[in-house]
């Protein structure tokens, strides 16, 4: 996958690019990242572009002609990359989306500063426009590495556990389980047995049991539209029986 950022910070990529299994993986070839500022086309000498915005306002807006040299720039080095422009009126980044983008050859991910991009350049080019959530950060850069962290993790070659990226919570639509390592006892607090009696059916059954009741707890509208299995169904009755089930006991 050949993935093009159009950013005033190339250098915050590092992050990416230089990290992790993401970055293992660039450097193993499974994909390819390049940045392009557009600050190199921009038409005066000073570099800038942005620009006050037309009926007034404050901040700035990036302008649309060194923004589109810089797409062009990208779609002429890899004709069939989606292009997308990270945005917080953006559809939400979801793991499912993360999975659609994951069968594209190329990625071309505008990062906006300032205020945001001059309209137009999202009217002129096929652009799909992704927000990675309700909350306000500075730029694009950083949900654009979250979309990328997201996408690559899901390529043959990124992970070293091929098990890994099938197992995760949201691929299967629920919160993951809570997890423990050794030592047995820690601050008083002890693994708990199942995990430790070598019963896989038991095991399997008490993991999914607490990803059922951590999703119902904190996440309830994941279970909301969700096509239960037959032991997810029963599990999640125990759980609602066991909630009833408490208030009596504390009396
Ligand atoms: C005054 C209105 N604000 C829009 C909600 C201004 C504004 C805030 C933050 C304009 C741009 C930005 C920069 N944010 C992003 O570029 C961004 C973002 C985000 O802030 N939240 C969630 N997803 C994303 S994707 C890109």
């Amino acid at each position: 996958m050949h993935i093009q950022a159009v950013t005033l910070f190339g250098g915050m990529f590092d992050a990416v690019t230089g990290h992790g299994v993401t970055g293992r993986a660039l450097r193993d070839g499974v994909w390819r990242f390049d940045s392009i500022n557009p600050r190199q086309f921009a038409d005066n000498p000073l570099g800038y572009i942005d620009d006050r915005p037309f009926g007034g306002g404050p901040g700035m807006i990036m302008m649309a002609p060194p923004l589109q040299a810089a797409l062009d720039l990208a779609r002429s080095q890899c004709p069939a990359a989606q292009m997308i422009y990270l945005s917080p009126q953006g559809e939400p980044l979801t793991h499912r989306l993360a999975e659609a983008l994951a069968g594209e050859s190329g990625l071309i991910l505008l990062c906006g500063r300032y205020e945001g991009v001059d309209e137009r350049v999202l009217q002129h080019n096929p652009i799909r426009e992704i927000a990675v959530g309700d909350f306000v950060v500075s730029g694009g850069e950083l949900p654009a590495m979250m979309l990328m962290d997201a996408v690559l993790r899901l390529l043959p070659g990124v992970l070293g556990d091929a098990r890994s990226a099938a197992e995760d919570s949201f691929a299967h639509g629920l919160l993951d389980c809570p997890h423990y390592t050794r030592p047995v006892e820690f601050q008083n607090m002890a693994v708990p047995a199942v995990l430790r009696s070598g019963n896989h059916g038991l095991i399997a059954r008490w993991r999914l049991k607490q990803a059922l009741q951590r999703t119902l707890a904190r996440r309830p509208e994941l279970l909301a539209d969700r096509i239960l299995t037959p032991q997810e169904a029963s599990l999640l009755q125990e759980i609602r029986q066991e909630e009833r089930a408490i208030p009596l006991e504390q009396e």
